[in-house]
């Protein structure tokens, strides 16, 4: 056993996250496939591939290198990572033509189930000498018709002050600015963090090899990642931004909305404050 912090490798967190994928999609088991759906949208993806490959010309050369490079993302574990970033965002503008009332984006490969709960007022587990700006995210849940809903569960998920996330990055402890929050009666939480730093996709992996090739910067602005839920409720998951922050208009992950932006104000005391209330829709 290692008693030195190791350092965060792409191997490290790609090879998590594809754990953690595979553990979500164990419990929920596949959809039954429809067989004309199936025939056509993976027509229609073969067909764009090859439609790509014609219009621009494509060499064998640079096909020899695409495969080698597909075959590395899968060994590396970066499946996750390269479809959260590059594809997802996608498929949640989809959902959120059907979704009203709190705006919703990506989940991302870093959420982790089964984390501590926590009362309506709580500070986020950390460590003892945790770095960064403690923040205060104070908010109600209520339905669409403004109806306050105490016994909502706000699921929340967060980078260190250095960009890592605990689970998959070696040095931080399990379950670190991980928690499962409980509303009160009024639907209010409120809960004590530390401010999050830029989230860089790791540069020693495949992924990271694909954004220096194109001369594509690795960043996505600081955020909270959460997920709201309460029974009879359709489920938010959901990321909050920080205005001001960088990289907020270049998102990696095309992630961002206006919507999900919060102000936070430093007060008297020197903490960070910020509001967010979550209205959520019936099922
Ligand atoms: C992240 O932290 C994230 O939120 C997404 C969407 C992709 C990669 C890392
Ligand atoms: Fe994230």
């Amino acid at each position: 056993m290692t008693t030195s912090p190791a350092s965060p490798t792409a191997a490290g967190s790609g090879t998590n996250a594809t754990a953690a994928f595979r553990a979500s999609v164990t419990r929920s088991g596949p959809a039954p496939a429809d067989r004309q759906r199936v025939s056509t949208v993976v027509q229609a993806l073969v067909d764009a591939v090859r439609g790509v490959i014609r219009d621009h010309e494509i060499t064998y050369p640079e096909f020899r290198t695409a495969e080698q490079w597909l075959m590395d993302l899968g060994e590396a574990g970066e499946w996750p990572l390269f479809l959260d970033v590059f594809v997802e965002h996608e498929v949640e503008k989809i959902a959120e033509r059907t979704q009203h009332g709190t705006k919703g984006t990506i989940q991302g490969p870093y959420y982790l189930p089964g984390q501590k709960r926590l009362p309506a007022t709580a500070t986020l587990p950390q460590r003892d000498d945790e770095k960064g700006d403690t923040l205060v995210l104070t908010g109600q849940v209520r339905a669409l018709d403004g109806t306050p809903l105490g016994g909502a569960e706000v699921d929340i998920w967060q980078a260190d002050a250095d960009g890592y996330y605990s689970g998959f990055a070696p040095h931080i402890p399990d379950g670190n600015l991980r928690g499962v929050i409980t509303t009160d009666e009024q639907g209010r939480f409120e809960i004590t963090t530390v401010r999050p730093a830029p989230y860089r996709i790791p540069t020693d992996g495949p992924t990271g090899a694909l954004l220096t090739a194109a001369g594509w910067h690795p960043w996505r602005p600081a955020h909270l990642h959460l997920m709201v839920c309460a029974t009879g409720y359709r489920q938010i998951t959901t990321q909050l931004y920080f205005q001001g922050g960088d990289w907020l208009d270049s998102d990696v992950a095309s992630a961002t909305k206006d919507e999900l932006i919060l102000a936070p104000v430093r007060l008297g005391d020197g903490l960070l404050r910020a509001r967010y209330d979550f209205d959520l829709e019936p099922v």
